[in-house]
This record gives structure tokens, sequence and C-alpha cells, in this order.
């Protein structure tokens, strides 16, 4: 079977899952992309046979279409994940799931009435290689239990109207679900810390920042989150645990040795960092729709991120306050 997707948004993200969809995975098609801007949707659409949409309602609506991908930006992703779920089709969101926590818990209501999980939110990182390992060798149990967790996100440059908001809940939300992810239990509450601002940053950014949080058990988290450096897109983790450490390596094949030393390139984008996270994301989804299955992080996941973000946010807010995270107990849905 050929899983028919309808996507909703034409921009850079989705344009790159199209083009792993039609290039580099199996079992998947587009048949239909949405876009606010009509004539962004037609450029994508057109060349594949697919039907253009102007909302992503149409789309949803239309019987052609399987499964949902949703690769708009995060405020508006709600009314179609909700329309998506009761029409009963499986969808695959990116990050973040709804930029509200209400927002999230009305698509997991949906989701119970439906019965089923049906939203998969783009947290790729999940399927990156080195964090699978990371996450391995802590369950192994070898190296003890973890007791800190340090990240850094850095990014070369971000656009004029990327805020200081979007630092938590567009960037800093992937240290959010890896770390749930590798641990394996929430947030309970989180600070933001704004150290001295590079002078490279847009006049309105706060940059950088450092989100220290801490889980259930007292592990706490510290994560750099830096969208000015220039130098190139570079993501580091660092887990300890009581007798030992697993950091992430770069995504480098090779490394250059020469009169100047040692190197390897470094990374531009997530698309290139994280390429082959999201194929794995993407193929694992295709596979799981056409079985008629879940696949990935669930609502919960969003849900729960989304808490967390939002008490980041109001330490922002309050001069860098520790807050505690509200969150709902975790429905037996979704155990
Ligand atoms: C972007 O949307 C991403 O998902 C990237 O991984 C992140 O580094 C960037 O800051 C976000 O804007």
């Amino acid at each position: 079977m050929t899983v028919r997707i309808g996507l909703i948004g034409a921009g850079g993200m989705g344009r790159a899952h199209v083009e792993r969809i039609e290039q580099e995975l199996a079992g998947g098609r587009i048949v239909a992309v949405a876009d606010l801007n009509l004539d962004g949707a037609k450029a994508v659409a057109e060349p594949l046979g697919a039907t253009a949409y102007a909302t992503g309602a149409e789309l949803i609506a239309d019987p052609q279409v399987d499964a949902v991908l949703i690769a708009t930006f995060g405020k508006v992703h709600a009314p179609d994940v909700l329309a998506a779920v009761e029409a009963g089709k499986y969808v695959l969101c990116e990050k973040p799931l709804t930029t509200t926590p209400e927002d999230a818990l009305r698509i997991m209501e949906a989701e119970e009435k439906v019965g089923k999980k049906l939203v998969t939110v783009g947290f790729m990182r999940r399927f990156d290689p080195g964090y699978n390992e990371m996450r391995a060798t802590l369950q192994g149990g070898d190296l003890g239990y973890a007791t800190l967790l340090h990240c850094r996100h850095r990014n070369p440059t971000v656009p004029e109207g990327y805020t200081t908001r979007n630092m938590i809940d567009d960037t800093a939300i992937h240290e959010i679900d890896i770390c749930r992810y590798l641990l394996g239990e929430e947030i309970v509450k989180v600070r933001v810390d704004t150290p001295r601002a590079t002078s490279h940053r847009f006049e309105h950014l706060q940059d950088p920042l450092v989100l220290v949080a801490t889980t259930e058990s007292g592990v706490l988290i510290d994560d750099e989150v830096n969208v000015n450096i220039h130098f190139g897109y570079s993501i580091e983790c660092e887990l300890v645990m009581e007798q030992g450490t697993v950091r992430l390596g770069d995504q480098n094949h090779t490394i250059t040795r020469d009169a100047a030393g040692e190197r390897h390139a470094v990374c531009g984008s997530h698309i290139d960092r994280f390429h082959d996270a999201f194929n794995q994301e993407v193929q694992q989804w295709i596979r799981a729709v056409e079985r008629d299955e879940h696949t990935g992080s669930t609502s919960w996941d969003g849900y729960a991120a989304t808490c967390v973000v939002d008490a980041a946010l109001a330490s922002l807010e309050d001069g860098g306050r520790e807050v505690e995270v509200a969150m709902i107990e975790k429905p037996a849905f979704y155990a």
C-alpha cells in the first residue's frame, strides 16, 4: 500500500519533507499540499501531480488524503491537528504541537474520543542514533544513574521575525523533549538565566539564554540556547552519571588532519545535522500508518513539552525566578 500524504505548510521544512518522501523514502506519496499562500502550495504540488489547497481544512477533508504531515508555524498547528484527529487520520506534526497547554489538552481529548493515538510530534532527535546510544548507556545501568545533563543548542543565525519566546518554544523545546526521552521522567521546575547578550543579535532578542531545569528525580539540566553563533549549527549533549559520562558526537563522517591540525565540517542547519533522523522519523511514520499503528512521540509528549515551555516563559518574564511546571496527571490512555 502507498500512503497518500497531504502536506500542510509549503515552506522550507515542508519542502524538505516532500523531497525525502519523493526521493529517499519508501511507501509514501504526496497527493495534496495546502498553504495559505496558494501559489506556494501550487509550486510544490504541481510538479508532483498533487492537488493544491489554500487551507488545511480542505486538505484534511480530501478523501484522497490518508495521513497528514503538518509543517506550518507552531501557533497555527492546533486547528489542523484537531481536524485531522476528528477525521480519524494519522498526523505527523512538526514541533511544537501547540503553543498553549490548553490546545494540547484539546487534542488529547479528541484522540481519547476517537479511541486511538493518531498524533506524532516531530521531535526528530528521538530518531538520532547518538541520542539513542546515550539512552541505551543510561538504561544499561553500568555507569549508575543520571545526575546532570549539559546541553548546547547553537544556530548560525535566526531571521528578524524570530522572537525571544521562540528561543524557548521553537528551539529549546528540542532539548526539553530529548531530555525527557533520555531520562524517562518529567521536568518539574525550570528557570531561565540571561547572560550578556551577543552583539550579533537583532536588538529585540535576548540571546543567548540558559535554561536550567530539574526533573522528578532531581537531575539538573542546563541548556545553552545561542542562536546567532555564526560558525554553524552545533548541538552538544553530555549526560553525567554516577561513574561515567556519555557525550553526543557530531555528525561528522570524516576528519581531516594536516599542518593546521585536525578538523571536521560543521553542519549548517538542522535539516543537514538531523537529515538521517528526519528520514528515520518520517519512514517509520509511513510504515506505521500502513499498519494502522501509532509511532514516535505522542500528544502527551507535545503537551508535556508545552507545559515546560510555559514555565520557562514565566521565568523569563519574572527575572529568572524558578517556576514549577504545572501539568495534569498523565492519562492512562498515554501510559
Ligand atoms: C528550528 O525550527 C528547528 O527545529 C531547529 O532544530 C532549531 O535549531 C531552530 O532553532 C528552530 O528554529
